[in-house]
């Protein structure tokens, strides 16, 4: 059977409902929709990522089926380039176009156009990895994939079920295996010694304080976190104290539900099944654990947040310190990404005190990375618990041939090289980023609440708004979508009302992932945050309505 037959015959094993086509967009994390509906597009992300990959001479590219904080009966995919790092944004519009082919012939016809496009030699070899979350229809969207690979003769590796993280992490690998970049053990056995190692050597004159509970959203975090608990020292040794909790993977309707990074967030308090007493450290992963946030109750019982902008500005402050402390500062510009999400008082503290850099970027973790990528050492998390921390290639040769001067610069270089390993760099990760935060307090000797005195944020509201059409809500390229370019008039109206509030700021943009326009405003108390939020929602209202 020719290349052809075979992509088209497999093709016809997994058709598009008519009412769907033209309705699938590749979005910030790829596809994510009602699982039902994705076998045909599984099955063509798996043809994107054969051509990719003969495209990039052979380089394995990652697939990875999950919907993160989704509600259950969700999926989604995505790709991971060779490096670890999202697809390029310049391929995002093939993944769309191949999903949305209305016939076997049409789709067969926009993969020849893909192969002309890029010259690409169907004859030579094409490598895949991918993994899957814990969603009861993954196995089902498995076979879509597998359908793809087998039709188009690419060479798989199924990782079976996987944090995201973990996938980025060997997918980078893979592709770096006997180079000078190696960047670790191909296997998820590699990926728990290379963070463990790397958090024993950072935690060789420190001890963790009180215990942690994690709440792994009953997704695939709770298990790879108990896994990656085996390889770290016991508490009796200086280790973590943790305690898992949310971890049930077998009731798949549990999944996300009251429970996680994302219900933390946006509801501002802990999951109502936490049994945490006041001060008690406590985090919560997404439900693929890309995501993490911590809190604690203070002693007046209040919920505290300490979200991506605290995770920050903390490991900031920590590597801004170790590289001067090691005597470093000179060779390496550390800097800070954040999304017009990110809370002012953070963006006044990174610049004022910590006398850092900061760039804004549109929202979306492949917008940070990038811009993370152009400083020595970048720092990017969204508020949302997105993030990780980039090292340049000058920056780790710089740390690994530097010669300290003193025993001190020895040891904050120890504890600098080992973060260089303990930070997943392909992609923000709950684990490791766990790892980080809890290195980080034990170093500082910090509790949550000294954690969060270091600065106080200004209060906000986040405001979801339903229109006719949110697509009309676009924003002014370079603003990192911090001011609307249409409906016409809509920004100066919004600007009239921000003037009128001390310490004011707000913005709305159409969210990439529901059909819906979302505004943040902050202010200098409570009510004129939540005012300036109403206001500025009206506004939004009213052109969304025109
Ligand atoms: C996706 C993005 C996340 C972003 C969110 C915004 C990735 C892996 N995920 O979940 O970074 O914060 O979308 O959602 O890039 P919104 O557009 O609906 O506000
Ligand atoms: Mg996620």
């Amino acid at each position: 059977m020719s290349h052809d037959e075979a992509v088209k015959e497999a093709s016809a094993k997994h058709t598009t409902p008519a009412e769907l086509v033209g309705k699938f967009q590749y979005g910030t994390a790829g596809f994510r929709m009602k699982a039902k509906i994705l076998d045909s597009v599984v099955y063509r992300v798996g043809l994107l990522a054969s051509l990719r990959s003969r495209k990039l001479n052979g380089q394995t590219i990652g697939v990875m089926i999950t919907a993160s904080h989704n509600p259950p009966e969700d999926n989604g995919v995505k790709l991971v380039d060779p490096m670890g790092e999202m697809l390029e944004a310049a391929w995002e519009k093939y993944a769309t176009q191949l999903a949305n082919a209305d016939s076997d012939d049409h789709l067969v016809h926009v993969y020849n156009e893909l192969v002309k496009t890029f010259k690409i030699n169907l004859d030579a070899p094409a490598r895949v990895i991918f993994a899957r979350d814990t969603r009861a229809s993954g196995s089902r969207l498995v076979e879509c994939l597998n359908d793809a690979l087998t039709a188009t003769k690419t060479e798989v590796t199924d990782y079976r079920i996987l944090t995201t993280p973990q996938l980025h992490y060997l997918v980078r690998c893979v592709n770096t295996k006997g180079t000078q970049d190696e960047y670790g053990e191909v296997s998820e056995k590699g990926y728990y010694e290379k963070l463990a190692a790397a958090f024993k050597q950072a935690m060789e004159h420190t001890k963790p304080q009180g215990h942690l509970t994690v709440d792994c959203a009953n997704g695939v975090g709770g298990p790879k976190l108990r896994e990656l608990l085996k390889y770290l020292p016991s508490p009796a040794d200086g280790g973590l104290d943790v305690k898992v909790v949310n971890d049930d993977v077998h009731k798949p309707e549990s999944l996300n539900h009251q429970c996680g990074a994302d219900f933390v967030k946006t509801g501002q308090r802990a999951p109502p099944s936490s049994k945490a007493g006041p001060g008690d450290r406590c985090c919560s992963l997404d439900g693929d654990a890309d995501r993490i946030v911590f809190y604690f109750q203070d002693e007046k019982n209040v919920f505290r947040l300490l979200d991506g902008d605290r995770i920050a500005t903390l490991a900031a402050s920590f590597i801004a310190e170790l590289a001067r402390q090691s005597g470093l500062m000179d060779k390496l510009t550390v800097g800070v990404v954040q999304t017009a999400y990110a809370n002012g008082a953070s963006t006044t503290y990174i610049q004022k005190n910590l006398g850092l850099q900061i760039v804004c970027t549109p929202t979306g973790v492949k917008h940070l990375h990038h811009a993370a990528t152009r400083f020595d050492v970048g720092v990017y998390f969204e508020a949302n618990g997105h993030g990780t921390v980039v090292f340049s290639p000058s920056a780790l040769k710089s740390i690994h041939t530097h010669q300290p001067q003193s025993p001190a610069q020895a040891d904050a270089l120890t504890t600098l090289i080992a973060l260089t390993d303990l930070i997943n760099q392909t992609v923000g990760d709950a684990l490791s980023d766990l790892l980080l935060v809890e290195v980080i307090l034990a170093h500082k000797g910090f509790s949550c609440a000294e954690w969060l005195q270091t600065y106080t944020d200004l209060p906000n509201r986040l405001v979801r708004v339903e229109v006719a059409d949110r697509n009309l809500f676009t924003t002014v390229e370079g603003t990192a979508e911090r001011q609307l370019a249409t409906p016409a008039g809509a920004q100066k109206d919004i600007e009239k009302i921000v003037a009128k509030y001390k310490d004011g700021r707000s913005f709305a943009r159409a969210s990439g992932t529901e059909d819906a326009v979302r505004v943040y405003a902050e202010a200098s108390t409570r009510a004129e945050a939540e005012d300036l939020a109403a206001a500025v929602a009206q506004i939004v209202r009213k052109y969304g309505a025109k």
